[in-house]
Protein backbone atom coordinates (compact mmCIF):
# COMPACT_ATOMS: atom_id res chain seq x y z
CA UNK A 1 0.00 0.00 0.00
CA UNK A 2 1.34 3.57 -1.14
CA UNK A 3 2.72 5.72 2.01
CA UNK A 4 -0.66 8.26 1.35
CA UNK A 5 -3.13 5.31 1.66
CA UNK A 6 -1.79 3.64 4.68
CA UNK A 7 -2.20 7.28 6.59
CA UNK A 8 -5.62 7.13 6.81
CA UNK A 9 -5.84 3.61 8.05
CA UNK A 10 -3.09 4.42 10.28
CA UNK A 11 -5.36 6.80 12.01
CA UNK A 12 -8.11 4.51 12.47
CA UNK A 13 -6.53 2.08 13.67
CA UNK A 14 -5.42 4.77 16.53
CA UNK A 15 -8.30 5.95 17.41
CA UNK A 16 -9.94 2.05 18.00
CA UNK A 17 -7.07 1.24 19.87
CA UNK A 18 -7.64 4.94 21.85
CA UNK A 19 -10.71 4.46 22.89
CA UNK A 20 -10.80 0.32 23.60
CA UNK A 21 -7.66 1.20 25.98
CA UNK A 22 -9.20 4.41 27.32
CA UNK A 23 -12.78 2.58 28.46
CA UNK A 24 -10.94 -0.95 28.96
CA UNK A 25 -11.66 -1.28 33.18
CA UNK A 26 -8.65 -2.26 34.67
CA UNK A 27 -7.46 -4.46 38.09
CA UNK A 28 -5.00 -2.35 39.60
CA UNK A 29 -2.93 -5.03 41.55
CA UNK A 30 -0.67 -3.01 43.84
CA UNK A 31 -1.53 -0.12 45.47
CA UNK A 32 -1.54 1.47 48.83
CA UNK A 33 -5.17 2.84 49.44
CA UNK A 34 -7.35 1.09 52.03
CA UNK A 35 -10.79 0.05 51.83
CA UNK A 36 -12.79 2.99 53.27
CA UNK A 37 -13.13 1.37 56.27
CA UNK A 38 -9.92 1.92 57.57
CA UNK A 39 -11.02 5.63 57.84
CA UNK A 40 -7.82 8.01 57.99
CA UNK A 41 -5.53 5.43 56.24
CA UNK A 42 -7.00 6.03 53.27
CA UNK A 43 -5.60 9.08 51.96
CA UNK A 44 -7.08 11.87 49.55
CA UNK A 45 -7.13 14.87 49.02
CA UNK A 46 -4.54 17.96 47.53
CA UNK A 47 -2.75 18.36 50.40
CA UNK A 48 -2.18 14.28 50.06
CA UNK A 49 -1.01 14.70 47.14
CA UNK A 50 1.61 17.65 47.82
CA UNK A 51 3.44 15.67 50.59
CA UNK A 52 3.58 12.27 48.45
CA UNK A 53 6.73 11.20 48.77
CA UNK A 54 7.52 11.60 44.90
CA UNK A 55 7.10 15.42 45.63
CA UNK A 56 8.94 15.79 48.32
CA UNK A 57 12.18 14.35 47.25
CA UNK A 58 11.93 16.84 44.77
CA UNK A 59 11.22 19.44 46.90
CA UNK A 60 13.95 19.26 48.78
CA UNK A 61 16.45 19.54 46.07
CA UNK A 62 15.34 23.39 46.04
CA UNK A 63 14.77 24.08 50.06
CA UNK A 64 17.35 24.94 51.78
CA UNK A 65 15.84 24.11 55.54
CA UNK A 66 17.55 21.02 57.28
CA UNK A 67 14.89 17.99 57.23
CA UNK A 68 13.77 17.62 60.71
CA UNK A 69 12.61 20.97 60.61
CA UNK A 70 10.29 20.55 57.27
CA UNK A 71 9.09 17.12 59.07
CA UNK A 72 8.20 19.08 62.38
CA UNK A 73 5.90 21.30 60.34
CA UNK A 74 2.28 20.46 60.22
CA UNK A 75 1.08 18.47 57.20
CA UNK A 76 -0.79 21.48 55.62
CA UNK A 77 2.61 23.86 55.86
CA UNK A 78 4.22 20.89 54.54
CA UNK A 79 2.04 21.14 51.55
CA UNK A 80 2.48 24.92 51.08
CA UNK A 81 6.33 24.37 50.35
CA UNK A 82 6.03 22.07 48.32
CA UNK A 83 3.79 23.27 46.26
CA UNK A 84 5.42 26.72 46.23
CA UNK A 85 8.55 24.74 44.99
CA UNK A 86 7.71 22.40 42.77
CA UNK A 87 4.90 24.45 41.03
CA UNK A 88 5.32 28.43 41.31
CA UNK A 89 8.77 28.80 41.32
CA UNK A 90 9.64 25.87 39.10
CA UNK A 91 7.41 24.30 36.43
CA UNK A 92 5.96 21.19 37.33
CA UNK A 93 7.61 19.38 34.60
CA UNK A 94 8.50 15.81 36.60
CA UNK A 95 6.02 13.17 35.94
CA UNK A 96 5.04 13.06 39.85
CA UNK A 97 4.07 16.74 39.29
CA UNK A 98 2.37 16.39 35.76
CA UNK A 99 0.48 13.83 37.54
CA UNK A 100 -1.03 16.24 39.99
CA UNK A 101 -1.89 18.61 37.24
CA UNK A 102 -3.61 15.73 34.95
CA UNK A 103 -5.83 14.74 38.42
CA UNK A 104 -6.43 18.07 38.91
CA UNK A 105 -7.74 18.63 35.54
CA UNK A 106 -9.23 15.48 35.31
CA UNK A 107 -11.51 16.57 38.23
CA UNK A 108 -12.58 19.34 36.54
CA UNK A 109 -10.33 21.92 38.57
CA UNK A 110 -8.92 24.94 37.01
CA UNK A 111 -5.32 25.45 38.22
CA UNK A 112 -4.04 28.07 36.24
CA UNK A 113 -4.35 30.57 38.75
CA UNK A 114 -1.81 28.55 40.83
CA UNK A 115 -4.30 29.00 43.60
CA UNK A 116 -3.50 26.33 46.54
CA UNK A 117 -6.22 28.06 49.07
CA UNK A 118 -8.77 27.98 46.11
CA UNK A 119 -8.27 24.09 45.14
CA UNK A 120 -8.07 23.34 49.28
CA UNK A 121 -11.88 24.76 49.32
CA UNK A 122 -12.93 22.32 46.60
CA UNK A 123 -11.44 19.15 48.34
CA UNK A 124 -12.94 20.21 51.70
CA UNK A 125 -16.66 20.40 49.98
CA UNK A 126 -16.22 16.71 49.07
CA UNK A 127 -17.72 13.40 50.81
CA UNK A 128 -15.17 10.33 50.79
CA UNK A 129 -17.01 7.96 49.16
CA UNK A 130 -18.54 9.75 46.62
CA UNK A 131 -15.10 10.93 46.19
CA UNK A 132 -13.62 7.26 45.58
CA UNK A 133 -16.21 6.47 43.13
CA UNK A 134 -15.77 9.58 41.20
CA UNK A 135 -11.61 8.65 41.28
CA UNK A 136 -12.57 5.30 40.51
CA UNK A 137 -14.73 5.77 37.69
CA UNK A 138 -12.07 8.68 36.17
CA UNK A 139 -9.31 6.18 36.58
CA UNK A 140 -11.63 3.35 34.77
CA UNK A 141 -10.30 1.10 37.88
CA UNK A 142 -12.70 -1.55 38.70
CA UNK A 143 -10.77 -3.39 41.35
CA UNK A 144 -7.85 -2.35 43.73
CA UNK A 145 -5.27 -4.80 45.49
CA UNK A 146 -4.10 -3.08 49.09
CA UNK A 147 -0.83 -3.72 50.69
CA UNK A 148 -2.12 -5.18 54.14
CA UNK A 149 0.62 -5.69 56.47
CA UNK A 150 0.02 -6.95 60.15
CA UNK A 151 2.48 -5.74 61.57
CA UNK A 152 1.30 -2.21 60.85
CA UNK A 153 -0.24 -1.01 64.09
CA UNK A 154 -3.28 1.40 62.58
CA UNK A 155 -3.92 -1.42 60.35
CA UNK A 156 -4.43 -4.42 62.18
CA UNK A 157 -6.82 -3.41 64.50
CA UNK A 158 -9.01 -2.91 62.22
CA UNK A 159 -9.18 -6.50 60.85
CA UNK A 160 -9.51 -7.79 64.48
CA UNK A 161 -11.93 -6.11 64.98
CA UNK A 162 -13.37 -7.04 61.64
CA UNK A 163 -15.45 -4.56 58.89
CA UNK A 164 -17.84 -4.67 55.73
CA UNK A 165 -15.26 -5.16 53.21
CA UNK A 166 -16.17 -2.58 50.32
CA UNK A 167 -16.07 -5.18 47.35
CA UNK A 168 -13.89 -3.01 45.01
CA UNK A 169 -10.42 -3.26 47.15
CA UNK A 170 -8.54 -6.79 47.73
CA UNK A 171 -6.26 -7.63 50.11
CA UNK A 172 -2.34 -8.41 49.81
CA UNK A 173 -0.67 -10.19 52.48
CA UNK A 174 2.53 -7.95 53.05
CA UNK A 175 5.54 -9.79 54.90
CA UNK A 176 9.02 -7.36 54.93
CA UNK A 177 8.85 -7.53 58.34
CA UNK A 178 9.18 -10.65 58.53
CA UNK A 179 11.49 -11.88 55.92
CA UNK A 180 13.74 -8.38 56.01
CA UNK A 181 13.93 -7.63 60.18
CA UNK A 182 13.63 -11.15 61.93
CA UNK A 183 15.04 -9.90 65.03
CA UNK A 184 12.80 -7.18 65.55
CA UNK A 185 9.96 -9.20 64.48
CA UNK A 186 10.38 -12.05 65.82
CA UNK A 187 9.19 -10.60 69.75
CA UNK A 188 6.01 -9.33 68.00
CA UNK A 189 5.34 -13.07 66.62
CA UNK A 190 5.58 -14.16 70.51
CA UNK A 191 3.65 -11.00 71.82
CA UNK A 192 0.80 -12.64 69.60
CA UNK A 193 0.62 -16.04 70.61
CA UNK A 194 3.49 -17.56 68.04
CA UNK A 195 6.05 -19.88 69.58
CA UNK A 196 9.30 -18.60 67.56
CA UNK A 197 11.54 -18.46 70.28
CA UNK A 198 15.30 -19.76 69.84
CA UNK A 199 17.00 -21.15 66.52
CA UNK A 200 15.41 -22.30 62.99
CA UNK A 201 14.10 -25.14 63.80
CA UNK A 202 10.62 -27.43 62.12
CA UNK A 203 8.85 -25.93 65.19
CA UNK A 204 9.63 -22.56 64.72
CA UNK A 205 8.69 -23.08 60.73
CA UNK A 206 5.19 -24.26 61.53
CA UNK A 207 4.57 -21.49 63.91
CA UNK A 208 5.45 -18.72 60.81
CA UNK A 209 3.04 -20.99 58.99
CA UNK A 210 0.29 -21.03 61.08
CA UNK A 211 0.83 -17.20 61.62
CA UNK A 212 0.35 -16.82 57.48
CA UNK A 213 -2.07 -19.00 57.22
CA UNK A 214 -3.87 -17.08 59.85
CA UNK A 215 -3.77 -13.54 58.05
CA UNK A 216 -4.07 -15.06 55.14
CA UNK A 217 -7.72 -16.37 55.99
CA UNK A 218 -8.46 -13.09 58.16
CA UNK A 219 -7.54 -10.29 55.38
CA UNK A 220 -8.57 -13.29 52.11
CA UNK A 221 -4.99 -12.61 50.53
CA UNK A 222 -5.11 -12.84 46.75
CA UNK A 223 -1.08 -12.89 46.88
CA UNK A 224 1.64 -12.25 49.01
CA UNK A 225 4.09 -9.76 48.60
CA UNK A 226 8.18 -8.81 49.71
CA UNK A 227 9.85 -6.05 48.30
CA UNK A 228 13.49 -6.91 48.26
CA UNK A 229 17.12 -5.59 47.89
CA UNK A 230 19.35 -5.57 45.27
CA UNK A 231 21.73 -7.95 47.74
CA UNK A 232 18.93 -10.50 47.99
CA UNK A 233 20.27 -13.87 47.01
CA UNK A 234 18.55 -17.31 46.68
CA UNK A 235 19.23 -20.12 47.81
CA UNK A 236 21.55 -18.09 51.06
CA UNK A 237 22.21 -19.04 54.00
CA UNK A 238 20.17 -15.76 55.33
CA UNK A 239 17.39 -16.01 57.61
CA UNK A 240 15.18 -14.19 54.71
CA UNK A 241 16.13 -16.90 52.21
CA UNK A 242 15.22 -19.33 54.83
CA UNK A 243 11.96 -18.19 55.90
CA UNK A 244 11.31 -17.75 51.78
CA UNK A 245 12.31 -21.74 51.50
CA UNK A 246 10.62 -23.27 54.47
CA UNK A 247 7.49 -21.32 55.03
CA UNK A 248 6.27 -18.40 52.70
CA UNK A 249 6.47 -20.95 49.21
CA UNK A 250 4.78 -23.95 51.13
CA UNK A 251 2.66 -21.55 52.28
CA UNK A 252 2.21 -20.36 48.93
CA UNK A 253 1.79 -23.75 47.83
CA UNK A 254 -1.11 -24.86 49.89
CA UNK A 255 -2.77 -21.79 49.75
CA UNK A 256 -2.74 -21.80 45.45
CA UNK A 257 -1.61 -18.72 45.58
CA UNK A 258 1.48 -16.19 43.71
CA UNK A 259 4.60 -14.77 45.79
CA UNK A 260 4.85 -11.19 44.89
CA UNK A 261 8.78 -10.19 44.58
CA UNK A 262 9.58 -5.94 44.19
CA UNK A 263 13.35 -6.62 43.32
CA UNK A 264 16.10 -3.87 43.63
CA UNK A 265 14.89 -1.24 46.17
CA UNK A 266 17.37 0.13 48.35
CA UNK A 267 16.22 1.28 51.27
CA UNK A 268 16.79 4.47 53.39
CA UNK A 269 19.70 5.66 51.03
CA UNK A 270 19.32 8.89 52.93
CA UNK A 271 17.24 8.08 56.12
CA UNK A 272 16.37 11.60 56.62
CA UNK A 273 14.21 12.01 53.57
CA UNK A 274 11.87 9.20 55.24
CA UNK A 275 9.56 7.58 52.88
CA UNK A 276 11.34 9.31 49.98
CA UNK A 277 14.73 8.40 50.86
CA UNK A 278 14.63 4.91 49.04
CA UNK A 279 17.09 4.13 45.95
CA UNK A 280 17.35 1.44 43.60
CA UNK A 281 20.58 -0.69 42.75
CA UNK A 282 20.77 -4.01 40.12
CA UNK A 283 18.65 -6.67 41.68
CA UNK A 284 20.44 -10.46 41.31
CA UNK A 285 18.08 -11.89 38.87
CA UNK A 286 19.68 -15.09 38.67
CA UNK A 287 18.11 -15.88 42.42
CA UNK A 288 14.98 -15.01 40.76
CA UNK A 289 15.99 -17.91 38.28
CA UNK A 290 16.84 -20.39 41.14
CA UNK A 291 13.36 -19.76 42.72
CA UNK A 292 11.41 -20.01 39.55
CA UNK A 293 12.91 -23.33 38.16
CA UNK A 294 13.45 -24.67 41.95
CA UNK A 295 10.26 -24.23 42.76
CA UNK A 296 8.09 -24.64 39.84
CA UNK A 297 4.66 -25.27 41.86
CA UNK A 298 5.11 -21.98 43.22
CA UNK A 299 3.98 -19.01 41.11
CA UNK A 300 5.44 -15.33 40.96
CA UNK A 301 4.87 -11.87 40.12
CA UNK A 302 7.80 -10.52 39.78
CA UNK A 303 8.00 -6.06 39.26
CA UNK A 304 11.91 -4.81 39.33
CA UNK A 305 12.98 -1.35 40.37
CA UNK A 306 15.94 -0.80 37.93
CA UNK A 307 15.70 0.11 34.65
CA UNK A 308 18.76 -2.25 33.87
CA UNK A 309 17.06 -5.42 34.84
CA UNK A 310 13.88 -4.88 32.59
CA UNK A 311 15.14 -6.82 29.46
CA UNK A 312 16.81 -9.63 31.12
CA UNK A 313 13.24 -9.96 33.45
CA UNK A 314 11.55 -10.60 30.24
CA UNK A 315 14.20 -13.03 29.24
CA UNK A 316 13.43 -15.01 32.26
CA UNK A 317 9.64 -14.66 31.92
CA UNK A 318 9.93 -16.33 28.42
CA UNK A 319 11.60 -19.51 30.10
CA UNK A 320 9.10 -19.42 33.03
CA UNK A 321 5.62 -19.92 33.09
CA UNK A 322 5.11 -19.65 36.42
CA UNK A 323 6.97 -16.09 36.65
CA UNK A 324 4.04 -13.50 35.90
CA UNK A 325 5.88 -9.60 35.08
CA UNK A 326 4.01 -6.73 36.46
CA UNK A 327 3.70 -3.31 36.29
CA UNK A 328 6.34 -0.21 36.32
CA UNK A 329 7.77 0.15 39.89
CA UNK A 330 8.24 4.00 41.26
CA UNK A 331 11.38 5.24 39.34
CA UNK A 332 10.55 3.27 36.55
CA UNK A 333 6.98 4.89 36.08
CA UNK A 334 8.80 7.81 33.97
CA UNK A 335 6.91 8.34 30.49
CA UNK A 336 10.11 7.24 28.92
CA UNK A 337 10.72 4.14 30.52
CA UNK A 338 7.63 2.94 30.91
CA UNK A 339 7.38 3.07 26.91
CA UNK A 340 10.39 1.66 26.42
CA UNK A 341 9.70 -1.46 29.16
CA UNK A 342 6.07 -1.80 27.46
CA UNK A 343 7.72 -1.92 24.43
CA UNK A 344 10.32 -4.52 25.19
CA UNK A 345 7.93 -6.59 27.29
CA UNK A 346 5.30 -6.86 24.47
CA UNK A 347 8.10 -7.53 21.96
CA UNK A 348 9.69 -10.10 24.28
CA UNK A 349 7.05 -11.85 26.18
CA UNK A 350 3.92 -11.13 24.14
CA UNK A 351 0.56 -10.27 25.87
CA UNK A 352 0.70 -13.15 28.92
CA UNK A 353 1.82 -10.44 31.65
CA UNK A 354 0.09 -6.95 33.58
CA UNK A 355 2.46 -4.20 32.26
CA UNK A 356 1.02 -1.51 34.57
CA UNK A 357 -0.08 -1.25 38.32
CA UNK A 358 -0.43 2.35 40.22
CA UNK A 359 1.37 2.27 43.23
CA UNK A 360 -0.89 4.83 44.17
CA UNK A 361 -1.27 5.71 47.73
CA UNK A 362 -3.57 8.61 47.93
CA UNK A 363 -6.41 7.81 45.94
CA UNK A 364 -6.77 10.69 44.07
CA UNK A 365 -3.60 9.32 42.07
CA UNK A 366 -5.46 6.98 40.27
CA UNK A 367 -6.62 9.19 38.20
CA UNK A 368 -3.40 10.46 36.73
CA UNK A 369 -1.54 7.05 36.87
CA UNK A 370 -3.83 4.90 34.66
CA UNK A 371 -4.60 8.27 32.30
CA UNK A 372 -0.90 8.84 31.62
CA UNK A 373 -0.30 5.00 31.45
CA UNK A 374 -3.56 4.33 28.71
CA UNK A 375 -1.83 7.07 26.74
CA UNK A 376 1.68 5.21 26.06
CA UNK A 377 0.08 1.89 25.80
CA UNK A 378 -2.57 2.83 23.29
CA UNK A 379 0.83 4.46 21.32
CA UNK A 380 2.84 1.65 21.57
CA UNK A 381 -0.21 -1.07 20.97
CA UNK A 382 -0.94 1.05 17.97
CA UNK A 383 2.49 0.75 16.89
CA UNK A 384 2.72 -3.58 16.97
CA UNK A 385 -1.31 -3.72 15.24
CA UNK A 386 0.23 -1.56 12.51
CA UNK A 387 3.01 -3.87 12.38
CA UNK A 388 1.43 -6.38 12.10
CA UNK A 389 -1.14 -5.14 9.45
CA UNK A 390 1.87 -4.04 7.42
CA UNK A 391 2.81 -8.03 7.40
CA UNK A 392 -0.74 -8.70 6.11
CA UNK A 393 -2.85 -9.72 9.28
CA UNK A 394 -5.68 -7.28 10.59
CA UNK A 395 -6.63 -7.54 14.44
CA UNK A 396 -10.28 -7.30 14.68
CA UNK A 397 -11.98 -4.66 17.44
CA UNK A 398 -13.17 -7.86 19.21
CA UNK A 399 -9.17 -8.78 19.35
CA UNK A 400 -7.69 -5.93 20.07
CA UNK A 401 -10.63 -5.17 23.01
CA UNK A 402 -9.61 -9.31 24.14
CA UNK A 403 -6.07 -8.29 24.41
CA UNK A 404 -6.73 -5.25 26.32
CA UNK A 405 -8.85 -7.18 28.78
CA UNK A 406 -5.94 -9.13 29.56
CA UNK A 407 -3.06 -6.36 30.28
CA UNK A 408 -5.65 -4.89 32.69
CA UNK A 409 -6.02 -7.70 34.96
CA UNK A 410 -7.11 -10.67 32.95
CA UNK A 411 -3.75 -12.49 32.42
CA UNK A 412 -2.89 -11.70 35.57
CA UNK A 413 -6.66 -13.60 36.83
CA UNK A 414 -5.37 -16.38 34.97
CA UNK A 415 -2.18 -16.44 36.68
CA UNK A 416 -3.36 -16.50 39.87
CA UNK A 417 -5.49 -19.00 38.95
CA UNK A 418 -3.60 -21.62 37.08
CA UNK A 419 -1.78 -24.43 39.31
O1 LIG B 1 7.51 -1.30 48.59
C1 LIG B 1 6.57 -0.78 47.95
O2 LIG B 1 5.48 -1.31 47.80
C2 LIG B 1 6.86 0.56 47.32
O3 LIG B 1 5.95 0.78 46.31
C3 LIG B 1 6.88 1.62 48.37
O4 LIG B 1 7.79 1.25 49.35
C4 LIG B 1 7.25 3.00 47.85
O5 LIG B 1 7.32 3.86 48.95
C5 LIG B 1 6.30 3.56 46.85
O6 LIG B 1 5.31 4.14 47.21
C6 LIG B 1 6.60 3.45 45.47
O7 LIG B 1 5.82 3.78 44.60
ZN1 LIG C 1 4.23 -0.25 46.51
Amino acid sequence: MTRRASEPKRAALARRVERIVANTPVFDIHTHLYDPAFKDLLLWGIDELLVYHYLVAEAFRYFDTPYEQFWALPRTRQAELIWDALFVQHSPLSEACRGVLTTLNLLGLDARKRDLPALRRWFAKQNVEKHLTRCLELAKVERICMTNSPFDDLERPVWEKGFRPDERFVAALRVDPLLLAWSGTAPRLAGWGYKVGGALSAPLIGEVRRFLADWTKRIRAKYLMVSLPPDFRFPDGSMCAQLIEMAVLPHCREFGLPFALMLGVKRAVNPALRLAGDGVALADLQSLQNLCSGFPENKFLVTALPRENQHELCVLARKFRNLHVFGCWWFTNVPHVVEEMTRIRLELVGLSLTPQHSDARVLDQLVYKWSHFREILARVLTDKYAGLSRAGWEATTAEIQRDVNDLFGGAFERFCQTG
